[in-house]
């Protein structure tokens, strides 16, 4: 044993002597101090402390010699990624090493139970530690015997900070292509992190199952409206996963509580919200809604016609409104502005520039959409009410509700020649249907179930109707069946006025969502998101265009159309599922060589992108990151339309979320949400990108529309 010993003791005593004795290249060279602090600070900083005094490696390095730093490059595994440091960086890192002194000390008794609870709370969901695989997958690998492959200086390093990892060239490319995302930095303390990474490393034996939690039936009712008031939408009511997977109790109880309570709090890079961190979801809610998600869901129920009609309330009838603006105000120019959790929608005046009113509607007020002339706003919550506001009355007032669902998103008014207005049509997230209003009273006229098959001929226990578009040309709205993969044609020509039946079920991709129209109306382009494709519907055909790929889960709101120097007309989405956007070709007539294929991808600074619009008098293509899980939830980016090249990205939100654009009718004005209960609207110069005006005091401005660019689907 002692023998063999020996030839090691020996070696390294010779480097030591050597790296003593060697003439130092410092010498040789002139260092440059302010170089050797940038150097230090991304690549070395991670490790040994922002002063050198030690940081996860605990060695202090303050003052530590040209031929020390050299020998550590040759010798410490975790160091090897830093092996194409020149002589000048040594020397000049040396030097600013020279100029350190002081800093924190991280105490260097890991607590492992700590870690454990850090762990559980943090990470459960992502990574596994020898637990049941699940599908689709948890984001990230499992993390038994991780110690085996990464030191636990390297890990702390990691989990702290990620990007800097990957910028200093810590982490391989390689590994990094086989994820979608980069880890989160969860901005956890450096003893928390220290303590995870001795426990993760130290842990042998795998996590099985976490302990479910017992509810009773008043804390099993308040999850259940909890969970649809945050988490139906994406993952539907019976949460067999739409734009958010599959989270049926099987899933989760494979998930198990922590791992459900982690993702609740931090959310995921692929879109799921940190509702924990940012306070939306209180722990208590967080925990009941971990047990409500491993147990079956509750069915919903139906809503008949009577009970739809039993719901219709006229304020004003349609002989008491008026038959001229009873105001001299430039209504076109008016812009209507959620208030998403106060159930109410602001109207402010786009020429003066004062809010003329507040109205209150349902729950979670979603969007707004004009009538066929933008005298009336359609205002649809995500409760199922719609409100019709008349913008001709001496302030805009609500002049009939009616509730066709239980839950919705979306209504359209009739556009085509001749059926100007006459008709409104709701789509139902739940129950499965749409309802045709009147579109100047909201009497409803007819019910109609939507088919429960998908695209592959499988049974549905839910298809909820995402979003609807009104054809320019021809009297049918083109409606998106979510779970189907449909896209349905409603005829609403009829002339008894009774029936609006689907005149045909156009197959394209499951998980329908949001769109728009092309520049010239002949196309209407949808996301089906969690199939990461785009849809073209022909909308004079009344057929299927085209279907390509374009990133993680597109959502471009109702799209963005433009000129680009290279491809003439082009149209673009966003991603929630990666800071990504993709340009397409979207000019069949003149440019069949690029039209419906992705001609430009740019990088975003972050995934969780729900919004990219512009108007024709702007230079520039507006992306927000509202749902970005690293950070950059203030921000906005602009895209050059001139070089089809992001510019630049920067804060515009102060205290919220940066969501949703829209501009003023002459398009020489940008409003952005910051999306905050404490919330506002912020006026840039749509050229410039000067903030010129701030609208305050409002509670969770989400969507904004105005009148004149909503009419005419300006975009
Ligand atoms: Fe929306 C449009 C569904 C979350 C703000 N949203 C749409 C449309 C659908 C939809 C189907 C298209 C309607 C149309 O064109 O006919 N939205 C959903 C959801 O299912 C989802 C993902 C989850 C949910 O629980 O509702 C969801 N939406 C949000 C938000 O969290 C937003 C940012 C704020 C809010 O209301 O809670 C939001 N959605 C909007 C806005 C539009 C929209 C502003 C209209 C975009 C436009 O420019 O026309």
């Amino acid at each position: 044993m002692h023998i063999k010993i020996y030839p090691i003791v020996f070696i390294t005593i010779i480097l030591l002597l050597s790296a003593c004795k060697k003439e130092s290249p410092s010498k040789l060279n002139i260092a440059n101090t302010e170089n050797g602090q940038i150097l230090y600070d991304a690549k070395c900083a991670m490790c040994h402390g922002d002063m050198g005094q030690g940081g996860y490696s605990h060695k202090n390095i303050q003052g530590l010699s040209y031929n020390r730093i050299e020998l550590g490059l040759k010798t410490a595994p975790d160091m090897a990624f830093l092996k194409d440091l020149s002589d000048q960086n040594i020397t000049d890192i040396e030097a600013y090493l020279e100029t350190l002194s002081g800093g924190e000390l991280l105490t260097p008794q890991p607590d492992i139970i700590n870690g454990e609870k850090q762990f559980k709370e943090s990470c459960a969901y992502c990574h596994g530690l020898g637990t049941i695989p699940i599908e689709p997958p948890r984001p990230a690998h499992d993390l038994l015997n991780i110690g085996q492959a990464y030191s636990k200086v390297w890990l702390s390093a990691w989990i702290d900070n990620p990007q800097k990892m990957i910028d200093a060239g810590g982490y391989s490319l390689d590994d990094l292509n086989n994820f979608n995302y980069i880890m989160q930095d969860l901005l956890h303390s450096p003893k928390d992190i220290q303590d995870i990474v001795y426990y993760i490393t130290e842990k042998t034996t795998p996590i099985i199952k976490s302990e479910p939690i017992q509810l009773t039936d008043v804390e099993f009712e308040i999850s259940k409206q909890v969970y649809f008031d945050n988490c139906a939408g994406c993952h539907g009511l019976y949460r067999t996963g739409a734009t958010g997977p599959n989270i049926t109790e099987l899933r989760t109880q494979a998930i198990g509580t922590d791992g459900i309570k982690s993702m609740l709090r931090y959310g995921t890079p692929a879109g799921m919200g940190n509702f924990g961190q940012k306070g939306i979801l209180s722990p208590e809610q967080i925990t009941n809604l971990a047990a409500y998600l491993q147990l079956p869901p509750p069915d919903a129920p139906p809503l008949p016609m009577e009970s739809i009609q039993a719901s219709w309330d006229v304020v004003v009838p349609l002989a008491e409104r008026p038959i001229k603006p009873q105001h001299s105000r430039n209504w076109k120019n008016f812009t209507g502005v959620i208030l998403r959790d106060a159930g109410q929608v602001a109207i402010f005046d786009g020429d003066t520039n004062e809010e003329l009113v507040r109205l209150s509607s349902g729950f979670a007020v979603h969007i707004l959409r004009s009538s066929a002339d933008g005298r009336y706003f359609y205002l649809i919550g995500r409760d199922g009410k719609v409100t019709l506001i008349d913008l001709w009355t001496t302030i805009p007032t609500i002049v009939a509700n009616v509730k066709g669902c239980h839950d919705a998103r979306s209504v359209e008014s009739s556009k085509a020649e001749g059926y100007e207005g006459k008709y409104l049509i709701e789509g139902c997230y739940w129950p499965p249907q749409y309802i045709v209003y009147d579109g100047l009273t909201l009497e409803p006229i007819q019910r109609v179930d939507v088919p429960m098959n998908d695209i592959d001929g499988e049974i549905l226990i839910e298809n909820r109707v995402a979003s609807i578009i009104a054809s320019p040309h021809d009297p049918i709205w083109v409606v998106s069946l979510k779970e189907a993969g449909f896209v349905a044609v409603v005829d609403y020509s009829d002339p008894e006025g009774i029936d609006f039946p689907m005149t045909s079920n156009i197959a394209t991709a499951k998980f329908l969502h949001d769109g728009g129209l092309d520049h010239t109306g002949n196309f209407y382009i949808v996301a089906a998101n969690s199939s990461n494709k785009m849809v073209v519907i022909d909308l004079v055909n009344q057929d299927l265009e085209a279907m390509f790929d374009t990133g993680l889960i597109p959502h471009p709101g109702r799209g963005v159309n433009w000129e680009d120097p290279v491809y003439g007309w082009v149209n673009a989405t966003s991603h929630i599922g990666e800071g990504k956007v993709s340009i397409y070709g979207a000019d069949p007539v003149n440019r069949p060589d690029v039209a419906w294929q992705v001609v430009r991808e740019i990088t975003l600074p972050s995934s969780g992108s729900l919004f990219i619009k512009s108007h024709p008098a702007s230079p520039w293509v507006f992306v927000d990151m509202p749902l970005s899980a690293t950070n950059m939830e203030k921000d906005i980016c602009v895209i050059a339309k001139s070089t089809g090249t992001l510019d630049k990205c920067f804060q515009v939100a102060s205290n919220g979320r940066a969501v949703h654009f829209d501009f003023n009718m002459d398009g020489d004005e940008v409003w952005v949400s910051d999306w905050h209960k404490d919330g506002a609207v912020i006026v840039l110069n749509s050229t410039s990108l000067v903030e010129i005006r701030r609208f305050v005091n409002l509670q969770t401005p989400t969507g904004k529309f105005n009148v004149y660019n909503t009419t005419y689907d300006i975009y």
